[in-house]
């Protein structure tokens, strides 16, 4: 990369530290108050409820799987770390600065010439994936290097012209499909080395040409993908902010509408596209752009306002970023079980899905680290189903934990405990004017029962009651544990207390 664009890159970068340029998913969104004509749109109402879309909102947990040519350098080239290079592992083609190795671009681009790999399983990779508790994965056909895993008939750059030769993405897509997961598909529009691509807004007849060629070529291969595997469920798209591609508003709208024809089932995120102004995930009218929100990408929302009632998902990267393998990750922080427990109940308990990604090397293997937490992972998921899984966001907060709440019994309430109190007591706050209240509370992954009372503890004007629930000493937990509270009519008598006058 030229000296200019690391420049340009360093200074967005710290435009947005400093709140200059706001990430529109990070902060609350106001509705636009003009209405604004829009004539492209969203296609698909919001809050679609086809079963397609019920099951995406029952998933709970799913898995990213990263896999590329990046997998082959793995961050590092003879010895020499990319990390002060390039801004992620699957990034390392853009690899520039001082450490970048000599002609490192056409090396990148010659790496399909090795990719071999020669464990590469993916029924494993699917049995392992249903053990840690995903119930999709979104996996990568095509990232921004352009090589494709599928045999494209519309490029020569893909897995048919390396040693390896077979079509990975039906590999995936069978073994997942055959373990009743469900699978997205990874696709990224731009692509770096594609002498049609165009970034900027096309302006020479050569340029127009050229990027028309490009926008055919990427229908084609969409189209192909879906005749290829209709088994999938939808796409997940990326490096769709080139403005190009955000000129291209007719273009994209007329292909979401063809994809949604052969499919009307099929998922689609709001990164694909944007509205005639220019306005990507929303359009000008802040409606959402798509079946659910596609921007919680290694960030989560506050709070569940911020959400606005959209269906969304929470894609997440183990080390701090690098989405493809990692050679060597000393000195990075890795995200721990006790982390994803954390961010997967997060996200559940505001209505969300959490993705945790994974990064295969060139054999095709996960990493001992990937794997253990898959195990780990795997033991939680199986003791606490009932909490993750076909849950709704429950309208409390607690400082414990996160609460959710049974989809189709509103008197199952689950709460996650993460922070377990000093005093061996958990006091649940619930308004006085709750008509259902904790009656009984149980140990979700061993049913036993534990003590609940009613503690009346006498708050002057207070608007809440309270519930306290006992942890035994000598109940032993390593990681966060669920309590299953059951509701039901209250049926407490409260002292009539008298409240201050002051
Ligand atoms: O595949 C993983 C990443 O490689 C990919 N998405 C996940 C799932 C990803 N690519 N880019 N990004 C994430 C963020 C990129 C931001 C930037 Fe830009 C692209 C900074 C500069 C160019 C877009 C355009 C944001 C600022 C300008």
């Amino acid at each position: 990369m030229k000296k200019s664009k690391h420049i340009i890159i360093l200074i967005l970068a710290i435009l947005f530290q400093q709140g200059i340029i706001k990430a529109q998913w990070t902060d609350k969104r106001e509705k636009p108050t003009i209405h604004i004509e829009v004539k492209f749109g969203t296609i698909t109402k919001p809050n679609r409820n086809d079963s397609a879309m019920v099951a995406f909102r029952n998933y709970g947990l799913g898995q990213f799987i990263h896999w590329g040519l990046y997998a082959i350098p793995g961050n590092e080239w003879n010895g020499i770390s990319a990390r002060q290079g390039a801004a992620a592992s699957e990034w390392i083609r853009s690899w520039g600065g001082p450490t970048a190795p000599k002609n490192w671009t056409e090396t990148y681009d010659n790496l399909y010439k090795q990719f071999n790999p020669k464990n590469f399983n993916a029924k494993q990779w699917a049995k392992r994936s249903k053990e840690m508790g995903a119930k999709y994965v979104i996996f990568t056909t095509k990232h921004h290097d352009g090589f494709c895993l599928w045999p494209s008939k519309y490029s020569d750059y893909t897995i048919a012209s390396s040693p390896y030769k077979k079509d990975i993405v039906k590999q995936v897509v069978d073994a997942y499909s055959e373990q009743g997961i469900d699978v997205y598909l990874y696709f990224s529009v731009e692509e770096w080395n594609n002498k049609d691509y165009v970034k900027s807004i096309p302006k020479t007849a050569d340029e127009k040409a050229r990027f028309n060629r490009f926008l055919e070529y990427t229908r084609n291969q969409l189209l192909e993908l879906q005749t290829n595997y209709p088994q999938i469920k939808g796409f997940w798209f990326d490096g769709t902010w080139d403005p190009s591609w955000i000129n291209s508003y007719g273009f994209t709208y007329n292909l979401e509408k063809e994809l949604r024809n052969n499919n009307p089932n099929l998922i689609i995120g709001s990164r694909f596209r944007n509205d005639e102004h220019g306005s990507r995930h929303f359009d000008s009218n802040g409606m959402l752009l798509g079946d659910y929100e596609q921007g919680w990408e290694r960030k989560m929302p506050a709070n569940i306002d911020i959400i606005g009632g959209n269906d969304w998902d929470c894609v997440m990267t183990i080390p701090p970023n690098g989405w493809g393998h990692i050679k060597n990750t000393e000195g990075m922080y890795l995200k721990t079980t006790d982390d994803i427990i954390d961010l997967l109940m997060r996200s559940r308990s505001m209505n969300g899905n959490f993705v945790l990604n994974f990064g295969p090397d060139e054999n095709g293997n996960m990493s001992k680290y990937e794997n253990k937490l898959i195990t780990d992972l795997g033991k939680w998921t199986k003791a606490n189903t009932d909490a993750i899984y076909e849950v709704n966001h429950f309208p409390l907060e607690s400082g414990y934990g996160y609460y959710t709440i049974n989809k189709t019994d509103s008197t199952s309430l689950f709460l996650t405990v993460i922070n377990r109190p000093m005093n061996g007591i958990l006091r649940l706050a619930f308004p006085k004017s709750s008509k259902l209240v904790p009656l009984s509370a149980s140990l979700l992954d061993n049913k036993h029962n534990l003590i609940l009372k009613n503690a009346n503890i006498g708050f002057d004007r207070d608007k809440n009651i309270y519930f306290d629930i006992i942890i035994p000493k000598n109940l032993k937990y390593k990681r966060a544990f669920v309590i299953k509270i059951k509701l039901g009519q209250s049926n407490i008598l409260e002292n009539k207390l008298m409240d201050a006058k002051i």
